[in-house]
């Protein structure tokens, strides 16, 4: 009787495998499990006629039909993966070739107008023999204050609080937060080659402030420094004077008033008529007229010193130009925050074939 058991175990075996070879599809393989695997499937009925059997024949012929059980479930499974991997790849062979460089359907993007006057600005400096220098938005506290003859505690720092992180480095406030770095990189070949430094840096500055139609808490800047022997504010006036024109390609109307840096001595205020309202008063320029656009000085001896530049042999000019108040101006932009709003239709106007 157990022979007989046996085969009956072994044909069924035999049978499944065939029936499987012979399946290519999946909603057969499944009427499949379902033949043998169901209530009232062929390894479920073997265990019918176990009721005449004796307590040890039971014993062992349970075991092996449980065994089967799990055997048959693993080969259908098996062929299950094979059948559906057959079926992707089909269903890949069918798709038609993709190809990664063919132009997307969508409407042209365009620059930020931000990027537009920097990028205009950086052109014009270029010319001028100015290099264009990258720095990072996260500084330390001696690069953005001490370095620039900030120390702790100095009230200069109310007007730029900003945003700290828990190492103790800060989002930076200025773009004056490189000119440390910048003289330290290029002063030797100043004192070596006798090379004047040249440079701007354009770059996001961030700060812990009540926003109206003139204050963002993230705004741009571009700095510029000048090193060399005999330099003057006449060098300054000139080159910022050159700037503004280039940009608004007529003569604009600046005025120059003192101003307090730590960081520079003299310092001044470089302001620029209001382009919005022409000069007479309007919510842009806090209705004076004027447009506080351009900071700048001649740099500090201490600053000079920190760099690693005698300040008895050198002079130079600093100035940190409001870059997206020039922004504002250039293309009448009422409200600075309309800058960062992400507003693709209000951004969209600004367009500039020069850049
Ligand atoms: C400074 O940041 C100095 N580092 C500038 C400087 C550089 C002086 C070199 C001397 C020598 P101030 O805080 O004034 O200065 O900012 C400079 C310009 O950045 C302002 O004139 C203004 O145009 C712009 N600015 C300042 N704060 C904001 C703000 N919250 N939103 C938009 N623009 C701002």
């Amino acid at each position: 009787m157990e022979v007989i058991r046996d085969n009956k175990i072994k044909n069924l075996k035999e049978t499944l495998e065939k029936e499987l070879s012979s399946t290519a599809d999946l909603v057969d393989l499944d009427k499949i499990r379902v033949a043998y695997l169901g209530k009232k499937g062929s390894v479920t009925g073997l265990l019918k006629g176990m009721k005449d059997l004796s307590h040890e024949e039971r014993k062992e012929f349970g075991k092996k039909v449980n065994e089967l059980k799990s055997s048959v479930a693993d080969t259908i499974e098996k062929k299950k993966a094979e059948l559906k991997e057959k079926e992707i790849e089909a269903e890949i062979k069918t798709m038609p070739a993709f190809d990664i460089t063919t132009p997307v359907d969508v409407a042209k993007g365009s620059y930020h107008p931000i990027t537009l006057v920097q990028r205009q600005c950086e052109t014009i400096f270029k010319s001028m023999g100015f290099t264009v220098e990258d720095y990072s938005e996260v500084v330390t506290d001696y690069e953005c204050f001490e370095s620039l003859n900030i120390p702790k505690h100095h009230p200069a720092r109310d007007m730029q609080d900003t945003y700290y992180l828990e190492n103790g480095q800060l989002l930076k406030s200025q773009t004056s937060a490189a000119q440390n770095a910048i003289i330290k990189k290029y002063g030797k070949s100043l004192v070596e080659k006798g090379t004047p430094i040249k440079a701007i840096f354009p770059g996001r500055c961030f700060r812990n402030e009540a926003t109206d139609a003139t204050h963002e808490n993230t705004f741009f800047q571009m700095e510029g420094v000048m090193v060399d022997k005999d330099i003057s504010i006449s060098n300054l006036i000139y080159f910022m004077k050159t700037m503004l024109s280039e940009v608004f390609k007529k003569d604009i109307k600046v005025r120059l008033r003192p101003g307090f840096f730590p960081f520079v001595e003299p310092g001044f205020e470089l302001d620029i008529n209001c382009l919005i309202c022409g000069g007479e008063g309007c919510p842009s320029c806090n209705r004076s007229g004027w447009l506080e656009l351009c900071p700048c000085g001649m740099i500090h001896p201490e600053v000079l010193k920190e760099g690693g530049v005698d300040p008895e042999e050198y002079t130079g000019f600093a100035f940190g130009l409001g870059l997206t108040r020039l922004v504002m101006m250039k293309y009448g932009v009422k409200d600075i925050r309309d800058l960062n709003s992400g507003n693709l239709k209000a951004l969209s106007q600004f367009t500039d074939d020069e850049v």
